[in-house]
């Protein structure tokens, strides 16, 4: 095959059309375009095929150039011939170009479409914590029996946690409420038993109030321990309240948190701010008494501390005690949870792994 260089400008024009013709086919019908993808390829295929055939250095710039060395008789034929295969390059790589703009235009607002009509993605619901449902539960009976719900602070001072309630400085009752202090010697309550003398110093009597919250405890983390935790306060001072009238209470409630057939127990205890006292226990609601695993074996499950509202107390209040009378109870709400949950360890409620929490719904 003869030299490039030995080939006339004619015949190298022809196999430059032939050149063109072969390369540009692969890239510039869009009916072949398998993909987006593919067709973006394509398009920066013919921007060099643009520069290969009729840029700025192209072998039709040379030829161009060529013209005016042509022997005079075909000058005019060659010049025609180049401007012919230079319009041809340019409107087949325009043509190309343009069906393949309009092939990515199309392809890219069909990806970007939007059918309504398929289903949305549902947004995950949350629900509420296992503490939250039991505290909303016990609420709801005191409503229903016709208690308030208070809402209190969780930093105190000592006066609310301790001294009010019947325990000056250097009481040993004050040992098992070891709590947490702030630099500014404020307390984090360690009971929700502070909400009373708050109730009644806003309140006056007679009150009827209960306070679920959290309290703060120096105790160290065990499966029935957390230092910090939930309670309930309840408290019902009035004229010729009795020690009756906090067993009937407490018995009504487990009834309607149980079951009717839940009978409760009282046993002697002491607490600084009520005299008598009582811890509180309720028979078990899995076996109603022989014993499980649930209850330990013992048939009865403690629900909290209870008690006569002592007379100090009411005094801290500015209430008189030869008026009124009063009884006051404190329940542990999260060990409630636990054991209506069956949880061995109470733990299990504050590590946050939402696996385990939507579980109780
Ligand atoms: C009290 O806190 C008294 N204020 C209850 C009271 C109120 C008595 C009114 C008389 C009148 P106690 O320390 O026993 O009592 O705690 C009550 C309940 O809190 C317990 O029965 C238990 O369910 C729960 N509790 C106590 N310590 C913890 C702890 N570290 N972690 C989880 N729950 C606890």
């Amino acid at each position: 095959m003869a030299d490039e260089n030995q080939q006339t400008p004619q015949a190298q024009l022809e196999r430059l059309a032939q050149t063109f013709a072969q390369e540009t086919e692969q890239v510039s019908s869009a009916s072949g375009v398998a993909s987006l993808a593919d067709a973006e390829k394509r398009l920066a295929a013919l921007k060099d095929l643009r520069v290969k055939f009729v840029g700025k250095k192209s072998e039709l710039a040379s030829l161009k150039k060529m013209i005016g060395r042509i022997p005079a008789e075909s000058r005019s034929a060659f010049g025609q011939s180049v401007q012919q295969s230079e319009a041809l390059f340019v409107r087949t790589l325009d043509d190309a170009e343009q069906s393949l703009n309009a092939y990515i235009q199309s392809a890219r607002s069909a990806r970007e479409s939007l059918d309504v009509t398929l289903p949305g993605r549902r947004p995950r619901q949350g629900h509420l914590h296992p503490i939250t449902l039991m505290r909303q539960r016990i609420e709801d009976i005191f409503v229903s029996l016709g208690y308030a719900v208070e809402d209190d602070r969780e930093i105190e001072t000592d006066f609310y946690n301790f001294d009010a309630l019947n325990i000056p400085e250097g009481h040993p009752a004050r040992d098992p409420q070891d709590t947490f202090y702030t630099t500014d010697g404020f307390a984090l309550r360690s009971q929700t038993s502070t909400v009373q003398i708050h109730a009644m110093q806003r309140r006056g009597a007679p009150v009827r109030m209960i306070a679920p919250g959290r309290v703060f405890r120096r105790d160290t983390p065990d499966p029935t321990h957390n230092p910090m935790f939930y309670q309930v306060e309840g408290l019902c001072v009035d004229r010729g309240i009795t020690m009756a009238h906090l067993k009937g209470t407490l018995a009504e409630f487990v009834h309607r948190l149980f079951g009717p057939e839940t009978r409760t127990r009282f046993r002697p205890s002491y607490f600084p701010f009520t005299e008598p006292s009582a811890e509180v226990d309720y028979s078990c609601f899995s076996c109603g008494g022989p014993g499980c695993r649930i209850c330990k074996w013992s048939g009865w499950i403690e629900l909290g501390g209870s008690g006569m509202v002592h007379p100090n107390v009411l005094r801290a209040a500015n209430i008189d005690p030869e008026e009124f009378t009063g009884f006051a109870f404190g329940l542990g709400i999260d060990r409630t949870c636990a054991r209506i949950y069956q949880l061995d360890d109470i733990r299990l409620l504050f590590e946050n792994d939402v696996r385990f929490l939507e579980q109780f719904r």
